[in-house]
């Protein structure tokens, strides 16, 4: 099926840009269609509202101008799927690249090359991080962030690396030297974040810091049993991210949901009013104790 519809001259596609699910799901499509293909990026907040249409939409939920073909493994997309004229919603999938590899591996063989890179992208979007996959998830963002086009140079360097490990991530060549500026002006707020005690839950409300930063302050949720970020965004809006681990009495998911987002069960996020940081904090005290720290 999807073989059919990759044979149409051009295609648009628009996959995920800020992690590298979204990355490898659209680098494995340039291998089954070097040419003609036209690649966006974008993020959930993002296309949930935009009246754009594409052929394939990957990791993302549906836009409102609809989609022909939509790859993806998060539940919460799974209520808008009246946009997409062919659904492919796996949410057993840990990766939306895991279902891409899988659904060309049907004819194309030489998928096999990125195996490893499928299973190590399995492991850091199931919320493994260390410091080195937090790293280049925060790079992938700021680029995100600065200068999107530049996304697709990622997605050649993985072809022609396929990483297999945290470590050989931050080392292609478009990740590395963004990766060595985030350490040089961050290095102080990344050892104080590493430094955190520990404890039931946390809200960190970031300020003065770039939000591209979240992967890598969220490297203290498995200290929590749920953590949250807040960044603003330019348009005045918060964007709350958050993490819980199995033994947190309130999910992730929940709370997003609460709030009118959505996500995985325990790695989440909604889109909220400055005015409802209050009905954030007191429904988090709900469950458990809870601290907040401004950064
Ligand atoms: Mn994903």
């Amino acid at each position: 099926m999807l073989e059919e519809i990759l044979k149409g001259e051009r295609l648009s596609i628009c996959s995920h840009g800020e992690d590298l699910d979204g990355l490898l799901s659209a680098s494995l499509m340039m291998i089954v269609k070097p040419e003609g293909l036209e690649i966006h990026f974008s993020a959930p907040y993002e296309i949930k509202n935009s009246e754009e249409s594409y052929d394939i939409v990957l990791d993302l939920p549906p836009p409102r101008g609809g989609a022909r073909v939509l790859i993806d493994h998060h539940v919460s997309n799974s209520s808008a799927l009246d946009r997409v004229a062919i659904p492919i919603l796996r949410v057993d999938s840990p990766s939306t690249a895991r279902i891409v590899y899988e659904l060309i591996g049907e004819w194309e063989p030489g998928i096999e090359r990125y195996s490893e890179a499928v299973r190590l992208t399995d492991e850091i979007d199931s919320g493994k991080m260390d410091l080195k996959s937090a790293l280049f998830t925060s790079a992938v963002r700021k680029i995100f962030k600065e200068r999107r086009r530049k996304l697709i140079n990622v997605c050649r360097d993985i072809l022609r690396n396929p990483p297999s490990s945290a470590e050989s991530l931050i080392e292609l060549p478009s990740i590395k030297s963004e990766v060595n500026l985030i350490m040089r002006e961050y290095g102080n707020l990344i050892d104080k974040i590493l430094g955190l005690p520990g404890g039931d839950s946390i809200l960190l409300r970031i300020k003065s810091y770039p939000s591209y930063l979240v992967p890598i302050i969220q490297l203290v949720a498995n200290s929590y049993k749920l953590l949250g970020t807040v960044t603003r965004g330019s348009d005045g809006l918060l964007r709350l991210s958050i993490r819980s681990r199995a033994d947190s009495p309130l999910t992730a998911l929940q709370l997003a949901e609460a709030f009118g987002g959505g996500g995985h069960e325990h790695a989440a996020g909604a889109l909220i009013m400055p005015s409802s940081m209050p009905e954030v904090i007191e429904r988090i005290r709900n469950f458990m104790p809870l601290e907040v720290v401004d950064l």
